[in-house]
């Protein structure tokens, strides 16, 4: 086996201009490629009953934001993990990117309170916080209008990614996707997690909570990655550039 030469003969040119080409035009490519939601997603919540806030729905097929449970107990958001991708030690990668998750119905009227999308900092553990139940720690919880906190979470390091993602006058039974501005906002959340590489294996969750909290039981019903309809897991597509192919392998040969 020889590697890289620095003077090519004729005939190992006459190589490259057949084998290579065609190869790096084949790598230059940017596929769609789809990243699951992984099913350590769950509902951060605070519990009336007991005053305390911890993770709930670890391995329901779907969750309910809102409130729900005797009395609307539990305020529940919804979190989903998703693992950073390889796409080699390169600055922003990502080129395009959508989330989608499956709005499944409600119950009661929802029409108070809207669902809003945001991106929390990238953690090493895909675990949905707070794991342990606590009086102090909200973890991942948030939910406008709760014990007076704003509509909006301007906690240090969580990014709004789009307003009333999902709202009242959305079907129940579909689909729903980031629009152009929010899928904007996940590229550059996406690109600032990779950080040129240092974020590959890392996890990134997006959030989906509730805008104000409901008098009573009334919650939105979203399909999570646990679910057995594979079609109405959450995901994100992106599109990537490429990593380049390793030294060796487009100009080596025998
Ligand atoms: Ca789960
Ligand atoms: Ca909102």
């Amino acid at each position: 086996m020889e590697f890289i030469r620095t003077r090519p003969s004729t005939r190992n040119m006459l190589w490259i201009a057949c084998c290579c080409i065609p190869t790096l035009m084949i790598t230059t490519g940017t596929a769609e490629e789809t990243i699951i939601a992984d099913t350590a997603d769950a509902a951060p919540a605070y519990d009336t009953q007991t005053d305390q806030f911890s993770r709930q729905r670890l391995g329901d097929a779907t969750i309910n934001l809102g409130r729900q449970g005797p009395g609307g107990r539990f305020h529940q958001a919804m979190v989903m993990p998703f693992q950073v991708p390889d796409l080699g030690k390169v600055e922003n990668p990502f080129l395009s990117a959508s989330f989608t998750f499956y709005f499944s119905g409600t119950v009661n009227s929802v029409a108070g309170f809207n669902l809003d999308l945001y991106g929390l900092a990238p953690r090493t553990d895909a675990a949905v916080l707070p794991a342990s139940p606590s009086t102090t720690d909200r973890g991942d919880f948030y939910m406008g209008g709760f014990d007076g906190w704003p509509a909006v979470d301007e906690t240090e390091g969580v990014v709004k990614l789009q307003d009333n993602i999902l709202t009242s006058a959305i079907d129940e039974g579909s689909h729903v996707t980031t629009s152009t501005a929010g899928s904007a906002e996940l590229l550059d959340y996406l690109n600032a997690a990779y950080d040129g590489g240092e974020g590959i294996g890392e996890w990134v969750f997006l959030r989906l909570n509730a805008d104000a909290t409901p008098g009573g039981v009334a919650y939105y019903t979203i399909a999570s990655a646990d679910h057995s309809n594979t079609n109405y897991h959450p995901r994100i597509v992106y599109t990537a550039d490429p990593p380049l192919p390793p030294p060796g392998t487009v100009f080596s040969f025998q």
